[in-house]
This record gives structure tokens, sequence and C-alpha cells, in this order.
């Protein structure tokens, strides 16, 4: 299966629907929305980790990586959802974390035991690096009542896998098949270029330690043994890396078709730009000027050296994206304007579950309503230095990844029709406003986004083309020229609430506009561009 025309709705289950009332999202609350989904026009869903899992990172602390958590149901209910989304020629993707596994897992407790052949699974050290954690603290706790010390690069529930270990490669490609075989087409590789670690690690001589284990050369060994071995063995398997910190130069050694190593990449460059020197719980404006430059680079250096990348805004660990560039009193014609940036760019969309709708942060009042173990670890350790506590909060407010977790919103009545019980986590207090059955009465986000899948679909343009950036001299309005065989798309984005002018060049004059979020547009030399407008011009 060609992955260029297709589109990716990523699921968070915990999130979804609820069907049994316990308060949390199922797989059978899944199967129930596929004519939902189905309508929407999406050719595949990712769901994020429904394996076993103690949940200390809601999943991605795997104890078992070839069954179902029972919260979500069963092995039974899983092939249902692959049989069911056939129906609808909708796949699944599945999230595969192997760069650690909970502490849980049966691997780890036999290292434990002291079982000498599982103890190699691990990294473990007499003597730790000076590491930091991702989720705050030393990447290195005590191994159990021994004198050493295993390396966790999240929480100290999520033990690092020893790629090093021609063992732990085994396993890890008995499990990619164990799911191919039960139909899953599609593989969501967290974390996937942290793997690769050296045999003598040594400390970080930079403030942040992450440079000794990002992107490393082996990793790019170790994807193509993968490939080799699993996904690349059978016919039309999609596959995305989830790249943490990575470059542009990489990002195109991971996907270029020839090399074998992934479809697609997932990178976060365009993302930090409302962080301060990098550090996601330092509060800065979004930098338009900045995000957009890195958007076109991105265009443009994968397109010229036939690299591909996953298109996005949102997603589980991100604030949704409308809160973060947006204002809010033009919600609707923001949350169209960013669809069309992601799908008439080069690159595979995803659409993070209900961006569709354009939902928006809940507005959590009190530190007690968050789970997620980063915001809780990041509050306690901005409390330990001193901080006040509303400002700390504050922070929480703006960054936390339970703003994208809140339970979908389906309609305005109790826990927005997504359950019967109390939400595992609270319900954003926007759903009377922003829900499902509003969004299909009405003619707004939802049906913005039904229209630009379809025009993925029929036009290679999209698909295909190739990608340069426009006009950079206005620094709010974000262009770009798709190209195929004889045609050029141009697409412009006014990301200001305030009016944008853009100089037309003379050979789109006489194009037709293929798909905007205004009535009435005038193809002009000079196009004033209304508060967040998007025309596209094809020629
Ligand atoms: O996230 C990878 C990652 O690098 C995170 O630190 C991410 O940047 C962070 O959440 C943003 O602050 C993946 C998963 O998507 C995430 O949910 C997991 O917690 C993490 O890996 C560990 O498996
Ligand atoms: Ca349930």
């Amino acid at each position: 299966m060609s992955f260029k025309d297709k589109v990716i709705y990523q699921i968070y289950p915990k999130s979804y629907k609820d069907t049994n009332n316990d308060g949390i999202g199922d797989i059978k609350g899944i199967i129930d929305k596929l004519p939902y989904l189905n309508n929407l026009g999406i050719d595949m869903i990712w769901l994020n980790p429904i394996y076993p899992s103690p949940q200390n990172d809601n999943g991605y602390d795997v104890s078992n990586y070839i069954d179902i958590d029972p919260m979500f149901g069963s092995m039974d209910d899983f092939c249902e959802l692959i049989q069911e989304g056939k129906k609808f020629n909708i796949d699944v993707m599945m999230d595969m974390v192997f760069n650690h596994v909970s502490t849980e897992h049966e691997w780890f407790k036999k290292a434990l035991d002291g079982d000498e052949f599982y103890k190699k699974f691990f990294i473990l050290r007499d003597k730790p690096t000076n590491w930091e954690s991702k989720f705050v603290g030393s990447a290195w706790s005590k191994f159990g009542n021994s004198s050493k010390y295993y390396l966790h690069l999240f929480d100290k529930t999520q033990a690092d896998l020893n790629w090093l270990n021609k063992n732990v490669q085994k396993e890890i490609f008995k499990i990619v098949m164990f799911w191919i075989k039960k139909g899953v087409k599609g593989f969501r590789l967290d974390v996937i270029n942290l793997i690769g670690k050296d045999e003598f690690l040594k400390d970080s001589i930079d403030c942040d330690s992450k440079f000794e284990y990002t992107d490393k050369p082996i990793t790019h060994e170790y994807l193509k043994i993968l490939n080799e071995n699993t996904f690349g063995k059978e016919e039309g398997i999609i596959t995305v890396g989830e790249m943490s910190s990575t470059t542009i130069e990489n990002s195109i050694l991971y996907t270029q078709p020839d090399r074998k190593e992934l479809s697609m990449v997932f990178h976060f460059n365009h993302l930090k730009v409302d962080y301060n020197n990098n550090q996601k719980w330092q509060l800065k404006k979004f930098d338009v000027k900045k995000f957009i430059s890195i958007l076109n680079s991105w265009g443009e250096r994968m397109s010229e050296q036939n690299g591909w990348i996953a298109l996005f805004y949102n997603n589980h660990d991100q604030p949704r994206m409308l809160n973060r560039c947006i204002n809010l009193q033009y919600r609707v014609e923001g949350a169209k304007m960013l669809a069309a940036t992601i799908h008439l760019s080069r690159g595979t969309p995803y659409i993070y579950m209900g961006e569709e709708i354009g939902m928006i942060n809940p507005e959590f009042n009190s530190i007690d309503e968050y789970v997620d173990i980063e915001s809780i670890n990041a509050f306690n350790e901005m409390i330990k230095n001193g901080r006040p506590k509303t400002e700390a909060l504050e922070i929480i407010k703006a960054r936390s990844r339970d703003n994208a977790r809140t339970p979908m919103q389906w309609d305005a009545s109790k826990n927005a029709g997504f359950s019967k019980a109390k939400p595992w986590l609270s319900i954003g207090n926007s759903y009377k406003e922003i829900n499902v059955e509003k969004e299909l009465k009405g003619d707004e986000i939802f049906n913005f986004y039904k229209k630009l899948i379809s025009l993925r679909k029929k036009y290679k343009i999209i698909s295909e083309g190739s990608y340069v950036s426009y006009e950079e001299s206005n620094s709010y309005v974000y262009s770009f020229i798709r190209s195929f065989e004889n045609n050029e798309l141009l697409v412009i984005n006014n990301f200001r609430h305030i009016k944008s002018n853009i100089k037309i060049d003379k050979r789109f004059l006489s194009g037709k506009v293929l798909v905007s979020n205004y009535e009435n547009i005038k193809i002009s030399n000079i196009i004033e561009l209304r508060p967040y407008e998007t025309i596209s011009i094809i020629i």
C-alpha cells in the first residue's frame, strides 16, 4: 500500500468511547465509531498502546507485548476491530514501545531474580552516568538489591532495553510478526531513535545528555534489520518512527525508500517554538515566524532528498494546537487553516482524535485533576525549586499532555457522551459547545477535514507533488507551492487574527481556487487575507 495518499487518525483508546461504563474507553467503543471514522474518510487508525501495563505512563510501560489489557477488552475484541475495520477499508496501526519495557515485564522480573540471560536484556552498570531522565531526575536507578544501576531514559518503571543483545532483537521481531499475523497493517515505533546505545556509556559534558543516545548511527542498522526481519517481508505495511529531537539529515536517512528503514517519521522541531531555551516547562509566546521557517526547511529538504514525514501538530503528548497559536475567537477559521497546512502539504497527514471538531485544552483548575506522570513530576519539581503553586499550575495548564488526553466530546450530554460513568480523566469544559453531534449538524470543521481528505485522494499533486516554499517576506503568512507534472498548487495561510497581505505571482492569477475557509475569493495581484484565511490556487 502506498502511503502517500493515506490519512491516519490517532485514537487515544482510554479516551475515545467507553461501552461498559467503567469510565475508560475500550476497543468495542472504537468499533462502534468506525462508521463515524468512515464518514470522515480516513484510511488507518493508530492506537496508543493497549497492551497489559501497570499504566504508570499510560501504557508506554508495557508488561506484555502480545496481549490486550483487560481494561480495553480482549484479543477477540481486537480481532473483531480488525475484521470490522476491513468492511470500511480502515486498517489498524499499533504502537510499539521498543526502547523500554515496564519493570513489571517478565524479562525485567527474571533479570531482578538473577537470571543471567535476562540481565543482558537491560543496560546495567556499576556506576551511573550523569544522564537525566526525560521525566525528571537521574536516568539511573538501583537494580534491586544489587550494587548495579539500570538505565531508564523515561520513568524508573520503564527500563531501557539493550539492543546490542541479539536475543533482545529476536524477541522484538517475534512481537512484530505476532501483530502482523493478527492483521495489523501499520506500526508506530515509540522513540525509536533512542534505541542505539553505545557499549561504553560516558558522562555528558553538555547540560543536555540526549546527544549521548539520540540518532546514533547504529540506530539506522537496527531499523534495517528490523525491517528485513519483520514488516519488510510483507506487502504494504506502513511504519512511522517517533523521533525524539532528531535532525533533517537523519530523518532523510530513516525514510529514503531504498534504504529500507521506515516509511516516515514524526519529528517535533516545529512544535518547540513556544519552548523557552528548549525547555518545555518554561512558557514563551508561540513564534510563528520560526514555526513557518521550520515547516519550510523540512518540507523542502524532504522533497529534494526523497524523504517522507508524518504531518501533524496534535498528538497525545501535545497540548491542543488551537490553544498554542490561534486566537480562539476564530477557533473555527483557525482550525480549518491549520488543517489545510497539513493536508495540502507533502507527507502523510495524521489527525488526532477531536482535532476534526476543533477540540481545545480542558482548563483544569487544580493539580489534582491531572493524571499524567510527566505533569505531576514536573509540578513537584517546580514546587521543590521554590516556584509558587499558582505559577506552577499555569505552566502545567499550558503544557500538560493531559490537555490532549481528555475524553472525546461526542455530544452535549453528561460526560460528553463518552461514558455513563465518571471518566478516568475529567472532561474538558467546552463539550457543550464543541462536540461531534453539533459539528455533524453544521457545515464546519469536520466537513472541511472531510473535503481535504478527499482532495488528497483525487489530486496527485497533493499526494505526490514536490514542495517549495513560496514568499517568505510576510512572516505571518505560511505559503508553499506543490508541483506535479504540469500543474502547480499554491497554498496560502494567514497565521494572524488580523488581515495580512500577500503578493500573488502572475502565473496563478488565472488559477482556480481548490479550497478555502472563506467565501467570495478574488484572485488578484495582492490578496488581502482575512483572519486565519487559507486559500489554495491550482494551475
Ligand atoms: O514520547 C516521546 C518523548 O520523547 C516524550 O518525552 C515527549 O517528547 C514528551 O511526552 C513531550 O513532553 C513517547 C510517547 O509518545 C509518550 O507518550 C511516552 O511517554 C514516551 O514516549 C515514553 O514511552
Ligand atoms: Ca470501558
